[in-house]
């Protein structure tokens, strides 16, 4: 699961994530926001910098096939 499964950002403005890994090997990726496909490891922390701008609300799946979780393993960027 993505914890917090939900943040807000600003159009605009640049975002650094980061996304540290805990179980299970999990991706991000969306070409909308720019975010490049990202494989995030377990122990490990991936940083992603995007800059959306667009405002609206943004669903993301986890890109890799995770476990039983998977199907509901979504992460939503707001940007405002
Ligand atoms: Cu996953």
């Amino acid at each position: 699961m993505f914890s917090p499964s939900e943040i807000t950002v600003h159009a605009g403005q640049p975002v650094e994530l980061k996304i540290v890994g805990q179980t299970g090997v999990h991706g991000i990726e969306s070409s909308t926001l720019g975010i490049p496909a990202t494989t995030i490891m377990p122990g490990s922390t991936q940083t992603v910098k995007f800059t959306p701008s667009k405002a609206g609300t943004y669903s993301l799946h986890c890109t890799i096939p995770c476990g039983t979780d998977h199907s509901q393993m979504v992460i939503v960027i707001k940007v405002v």
